[in-house]
């Protein structure tokens, strides 16, 4: 039997992981959105270009309709608002936790085995929420930003010395924000750190523009956020774990005690197979990257006490 994968949100991030999906053949795709006729018309469009490429699974879109997400394998929840130019991530706080509450009740009540890949923003905060909401275990709970923080990285390192990007390995850790935790002694060119292959000053501006790289891409396009890139990491996520590869991906998750943090979904590097996030690698970490790390635990604290306060003051 064909895998399922759900989308909600058929917006920028989900159409592109919906397309990017049905072009791999890697499952049958539901989209689910709450504005009408938009799932539908943007699977309708990504079904009519089978013909020309032989695709042979199926897209479907539906307004509101989660009994059509019944039994997937895979529920993406790029849902919600997106920044615009001057907001953080953060910003998006109080607006998305409505809407990813309401997503996680459904999707869970008819997926109840599912994995659960998070993409919307405040991206560790809103995996939180899901965790809670979705009371799956932990492995099942997993979100997507380390992965395009990475490639992100990979894409300014291979540009910067010029070769090919298939040759660069990079590990971005921490929360999908300003406190994400790049990590130059982990990124390598055919296991060569790139420490080796650049001075401090060249690493030092590539990994700001690593954190900016969010930002930067808001800026230019004045309405809506990144979403090629997002879809790719998303979809190498799903491909991972449909096919249990047991690929070692940065992915948020919650942490129980590893890295010395506890109660918190922060970005490291995780195992993702079958079963969703089935190991996190404790990578060796020296004192400042360490630091790094719980600095960007503290972030994502803080923002999970805000999320808790204004959930309260609601009900
Ligand atoms: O690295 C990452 N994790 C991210 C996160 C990379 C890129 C985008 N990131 C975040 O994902 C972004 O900040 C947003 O919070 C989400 C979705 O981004 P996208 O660019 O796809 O936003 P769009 O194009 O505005 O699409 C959002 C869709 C839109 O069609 C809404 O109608 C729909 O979400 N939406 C809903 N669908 C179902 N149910 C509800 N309640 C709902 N509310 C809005």
């Amino acid at each position: 039997m064909r895998k399922k994968v759900t989308i909600v949100g058929a917006g920028n991030v989900g159409s592109m992981a919906g397309l990017r999906i049905f072009e791999k053949e890697l499952a049958d795709v539901v989209i689910i959105d709450v504005v009408k006729g938009l799932a539908e018309g943007k699977a309708l469009d990504i079904k009519e270009s089978a013909p020309a490429e032989g695709y042979n699974v199926d897209i479907k879109g539906y307004t509101k309709d989660y009994a059509a997400s019944e039994g997937s394998d895979i529920v993406i929840v790029t849902a919600g608002v997106t920044r615009k130019p001057g907001m953080s991530r953060d910003d998006l706080l109080s607006t998305n936790i409505g809407i990813i509450e309401e997503v996680i009740k459904n999707v869970s009540r008819f997926s109840p085995d599912s994995i659960l890949i998070m993409i919307s923003n405040p991206l560790d905060a809103m995996c939180h929420l899901a965790y809670e909401v979705s009371g799956f275990p932990r492995g099942r709970v997993i979100g997507m930003a380390g992965a395009l923080d990475s490639m992100r990285l990979c894409a300014f390192v291979a540009e910067e010395l010029g070769i090919s990007v298939e040759n660069v390995n990079a590990m971005v850790l921490g929360g999908h924000g300003d406190s994400m935790v790049p990590l130059p002694r982990y990124t390598t060119v055919c296991g060569i750190p790139i420490i080796q292959l650049m001075n401090q000053k060249r690493i030092g501006a590539l990994i700001q523009r690593t954190r900016d790289a969010g930002a930067e891409i808001v800026s230019l396009l004045k309405t809506g956020s990144a979403y090629y890139a997002p879809s790719a990491a998303a979809v190498e996520m799903v491909e991972a774990i449909l096919k249990d590869k047991k690929k070692i991906m940065p992915c948020s998750v919650l942490l129980n005690g590893e890295y010395g943090i506890d109660g918190v979904f922060l970005g490291v590097p995780v195992k993702l197979g079958q079963k969703g996030a089935e190991d996190i690698i404790e990578v060796d970490l020296n004192k400042e990257e360490i630091d790094a790390l719980h600095n960007s635990a503290e972030a994502v604290r803080k923002l999970i006490d805000k999320m808790r306060e204004l959930r309260e003051n609601r009900s």
